[in-house]
């Protein structure tokens, strides 16, 4: 389903006058901080962030799933869907896979389908977490009940190396150039693991993946404190996450996934510090009241997103640059909303969060921390973040032929009524 080009015109055409008033007061605002609105609009446009394949369809909890109707059952639906929301927002060209769900049939036809919707292929995830019933993930028929890639008998690690190497080739045919592990390996009770054979373990499986990856690709790897293994996991913060990339080799980084931290964890100093090793891959884009529970980015603690936001521009405006570019993803479920108006708020958050951010003119801050001006440089960060920077997000997706507000779009083009009856109200969606 393609959205009609000229309806989006129409529902933007009657938020104009208000729009060009609010965009010419915020210009002059921010004109006398020294800040150029016409680039912050250009940056905030030029902000790409991959959809997940399993962020298209309803989420679930252990308690249930509610499944909402014409959500995508296939590989080329879900490319259809990240099409549509790259039409209402401007602000995702590329959807990340994850094996085995989303085997290519056809990586030729599959390629020629996304860029027919002008997109392609993010990082590739594989899985090593669960035992796919198809046997997709397990090339050996063995299981991964006692961890993957830590695991105490050899030909497990080996099949979790071989079923990431696979994941690998089904990359390379599609064009992507980076593999996400994320391991679930760890342990649920004291003595069950030795700490240091696991983590060793992991460590060399990681270097066989890598020395089979392409040349020019990226191995990124995430780390969790906890769950599905609640006594200790392999990769259990951004230190250890940071020595499994050093240990692997130099295009291995580390991925930050903002649900992915103890309680009150400072996450904007953790990117700080991966920054100044030159070691970050990029973000998993979600929030949280309590750990991992993936709810919709920025609805729960937009201030902290914001505060993540001013170290990555403090590093994207510097000078002192990774060889890599950094990897944007929204990695939530949704558990009670339409999956795609809960992606459309995310990307909505994301925009600000860094909008405003860019919105922070730099070198009166720095002044301030250099004179120790406490209560000034807590002034220019705040001032930063209460400014309402929607008329630059709103311009830079209107100038991209996107909709003033993708939300209200979605509804009164009734996407999700199209698509229930393009696709029905029960469709197994799969992937996770
Ligand atoms: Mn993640």
């Amino acid at each position: 389903m393609k959205l009609n080009l000229d309806q989006l015109k129409d529902i933007n055409s009657k938020s104009l006058d208000l729009h060009q008033v609010e965009l010419d007061i915020l210009s002059q605002k921010l004109d006398k901080k020294g800040i150029n609105a016409e680039d912050i609009i250009k940056d905030i446009t030029e902000l790409q962030v991959a959809t997940p394949s399993w962020a298209l369809g309803t989420g679930a909890t252990r308690f249930g799933r509610f499944p909402g109707g014409g959500e995508p059952a296939t590989l080329e639906e879900k490319i259809g869907d990240v099409g549509i929301l790259k039409q209402l927002c401007g602000q995702t060209s590329s959807i990340s896979l994850h094996i085995p769900w989303d085997v290519p049939d056809n990586a030729e036809d599959v390629k020629d389908l996304a860029a027919s919707y002008g997109l392609r292929f993010d990082s590739m995830n594989s899985n090593t977490f669960m035992d796919d019933p198809r046997g997709l993930n397990t090339p050996k028929g063995l299981s991964y009940k006692y961890g993957s890639m830590c695991n105490s008998e050899e030909a497990i690690r080996e099949q979790s190396i071989q079923h990431n190497i696979d994941v690998i080739e089904y990359g390379k045919r599609l064009g992507s150039d980076s593999l996400t592990v994320w391991l679930a390996d760890g342990s649920n009770y004291p003595g069950q693991a030795n700490f240091r054979r696991q983590f060793e373990n992991v460590q060399n499986s990681l270097r066989e993946i890598y020395k089979a990856m392409p040349e020019d690709w990226y191995m990124f790897t995430e780390h969790k404190p906890y769950e599905p293994n609640f006594y200790s996991t392999v990769n259990n913060d951004w230190g250890s996450n940071l020595l499994l990339a050093k240990g692997t080799g130099e295009r291995c980084l580390c991925l930050v996934d903002l649900g992915h931290h103890l309680p009150n964890t400072n996450i904007e100093q953790v990117v700080s510090r991966v920054i100044m090793e030159k070691r970050l891959a990029g973000f998993h884009f979600n929030d949280s009241k309590y750990s991992d529970d993936d709810l919709t980015v920025g609805s729960l603690k937009p201030y902290q997103l914001f505060l993540i936001f001013n170290e990555l521009v403090e590093y994207m405006k510097g000078d002192d640059k990774q060889a890599n570019e950094l990897a944007w993803m929204i990695d939530a479920s949704h558990n009670t909303k339409d999956p795609m108006e809960d992606l459309l708020q995310s990307f909505d958050a994301i925009a600000l969060a860094y909008g405003q951010a860019l919105s922070i003119p730099r070198a009166t801050l720095t002044e301030a921390q250099m004179n120790n001006d406490v209560a000034g440089g807590q002034e220019i960060i705040q001032d930063a973040y209460r400014t309402d920077v929607r008329p630059l997000v709103r311009e830079a997706r209107m100038r991209q032929g996107a909709a003033f507000s993708p939300l209200q779009a979605y509804r009164e083009l009734g996407v999700r009524k199209e698509l229930i009856n393009q696709r029905g109200t029960r469709v197994a969606v799969t992937g996770l």
